[in-house]
C-alpha cells in the first residue's frame, strides 16, 4: 500500500459551461495578462479564458485534469486563444476532449514544425510529448474542452512568450485561416 492512499471521487462537469463541482481551482486569464501574445495589442480588457482544475497531487503517478472555457472574440483579426505552452517536463502527453464550441488546436515542436487540428464537440485530440499546444476559439460561442495530463507535466510558458508559434489563426473575412506568424522567433 502507498503511504498516502487517495480516495476515489467523482467531479460533476457541465459540458456547456465547463463548470466543475465541487471545489475546482479556478484561474482566470484576461487580455491584460496576455500582452505580447497577439499581433496587435488588445485595445480593451476582457476575460479571455478560465481554467478549472481538479485537485490531485502533481506527481507522475496521477492524472491532472481541467476544463478550459475560452471566450469568443478577436484581437484585430486574430481569434481569442490561450497563451500556449510546452510542458516543463517535455515528454509529458495530454488529451483534449472538446465539449462545446468550435476551435483549432495549434501545436508546434521546438524545431518549428506546426500542426493544427479541428476542435469540435466529441473530438478527443492527442497531444504527444514535445508538442507545445494552444487552443483558439474560431466560433461565436465559448469553446469548452476537458484536458487530461500527467501530474508532473508542469508548464513552460516562457518559450512561447518569447518566440510565439510558427502559425497564427486569423479571420480572413470569410472565416478562420491558419497563416504564418510574421513575428515567429523575431520579437
Ligand atoms: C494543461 C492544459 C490546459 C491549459 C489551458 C490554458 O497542460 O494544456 O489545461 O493549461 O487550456 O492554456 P494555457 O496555455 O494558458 O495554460
Ligand atoms: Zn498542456
Amino acid at each position: 500500500m502507498p503511504e498516502e492512499l487517495l480516495q476515489p471521487f467523482t467531479v460533476q462537469l457541465d459540458f456547456t459551461s465547463g463548470l466543475l463541482a465541487p471545489d475546482p481551482v479556478v484561474l482566470d486569464r484576461r487580455l491584460s495578462d496576455m500582452q505580447g501574445y497577439f499581433l496587435e495589442e488588445p485595445a480593451a480588457d476582457a476575460l479571455a479564458y478560465s481554467v478549472h482544475e481538479i485537485h490531485v497531487p502533481k506527481t507522475s503517478n496521477n492524472l491532472l485534469s481541467s476544463t478550459t472555457v475560452l471566450a469568443p472574440g478577436k484581437v484585430g483579426n486574430e481569434f481569442f486563444m490561450t497563451k500556449g505552452h510546452f510542458h516543463a517536463v517535455r515528454d509529458r502527453a495530454e488529451i483534449y476532449l472538446t465539449l462545446s464550441g468550435q476551435g483549432l488546436l495549434v501545436m508546434a515542436t521546438e524545431d518549428g514544425t506546426a500542426k493544427t487540428l479541428d476542435m469540435t464537440p466529441g473530438g478527443a485530440s492527442y497531444v504527444p510529448g514535445h508538442w507545445a499546444h494552444r487552443s483558439v476559439n474560431t466560433g461565436d460561442e465559448p469553446l469548452v474542452f476537458y484536458a487530461v495530463y500527467i501530474g508532473d507535466a508542469g508548464y513552460d510558458y516562457a518559450t512561447i512568450a518569447d518566440e510565439g508559434f510558427p502559425v497564427v489563426v486569423v479571420d480572413n473575412g470569410q472565416g478562420p485561416e491558419v497563416v504564418e506568424n510574421p513575428r515567429y522567433r523575431r520579437s
